[in-house]
């Protein structure tokens, strides 16, 4: 696999950052996250976790090892257990809105950027690899406009073993790719082996960062670990002046209320920050919606 380029040297260029994610459809930085806010969040979910015995007892929690034989897999039920309480982290929604992102976002969309609120979180366990998230592109799960992109990342260091993220590079020249039922996040995948592009990944340490444009085929490696989580989050963005589908200010599996998953909040400044930022955007969509244009109703 070829390893990521490097657009560390880019950051404050930010026409040679628009020109590499033009060409590319990728920017991969080392250390741009403090790893602590990033093992903050972490020990948070892993904290639930346990609760709910996902790990190894007797373990460090901080070690993310999944207790044996145990393996719960996003949409089943079992996975909304814990997974409705991860979704209720104030610290896991704030990070989305680390200045140093927003700032990547603002050069590449020359414009204010608008946080999606529908953040993820991947809880990915060991010696399920047919889970392994398909190759897609994000644009027929989130819609709205192509020009979002994602930020993926892994809350610790994520070796490819542990299953990080590979991409296309390229591959979001090329319209949308035909898509088949498939296991994993998302439900559906791409046949990537004819596509004239070659997969590119790299491991991650603590801090480094994927962001990518929503036509980019991307897909989560196994986790070939013997027994490790790997936890990772994925955020998106998008131009506050674009269209955005009405589902992206939703939390993720539409199943809970903002106003429940906010109870516990200290704070209100992450809290409906969209809902006067989007109001435009949100009436377009809903006239194209209307117009027939938007018809994948697909939802990762
Ligand atoms: O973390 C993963 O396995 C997949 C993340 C991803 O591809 C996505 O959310 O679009």
């Amino acid at each position: 696999m070829e390893p990521f380029s490097i657009a560390n040297d880019l950051m404050h260029q930010p026409q040679k950052l628009r020109d590499k994610a033009r060409a590319e459809g990728y920017l991969f930085f080392r250390e741009l996250i403090d790893p602590a806010e990033l093992a903050n969040v972490r020990a948070q979910i892993l904290a639930i976790c346990e609760d709910h015995r996902w790990l190894k007892s007797g373990t460090d929690p901080a070690d993310g090892i999944a207790a044996n034989g145990v393996a719960h897999i996003e949409g089943q039920p079992t996975f909304f257990d814990v997974y409705e309480k991860v979704l209720a982290l104030e610290d896991f929604h704030a990070l989305a809105h680390t200045p140093k992102l927003i700032g990547i976002f603002d050069a590449l969309f020359g414009e204010p950027t608008l946080v999606h609120p529908r953040t993820i979180a991947r809880i990915i366990f060991p010696k399920v690899v047919q889970y392994s998230t398909p190759a897609h592109q994000d644009f027929i799960h989130i819609r709205g406009t192509e020009e979002t992109w994602t930020a993926w990342i892994p809350l610790s260091d994520c070796p490819q073993t542990l299953g990080s993220l590979a991409v296309l590079p390229g591959s979001h020249t090329s319209g949308i790719f035909p898509t088949r039922d498939a296991l994993g996040a998302g439900g559906k995948g791409i046949d990537t082996d004819t596509l004239p592009y070659t997969w590119t990944a790299s491991d991650f340490e603590a801090g480094d960062v994927i962001v990518f444009h929503s036509l980019l085929v991307h897909k989560g490696l196994p986790n070939l670990t013997e027994d490790r989580l790997r936890i990772s989050v994925d955020y998106r963005f998008q131009g506050q002046s674009q269209p955005i589908d009405p589902a992206s200010l939703e939390p993720h599996h539409g199943r809970n209320t903002w106003d429940a998953l906010y109870a516990g909040w200290k704070s209100d400044r992450h809290q409906y920050y969209w809902k006067q930022r989007t109001q435009n955007a949100c009436d377009r969509d809903a006239k194209e919606t209307a117009a027939g244009s938007n018809t994948n109703s697909a939802r990762s």
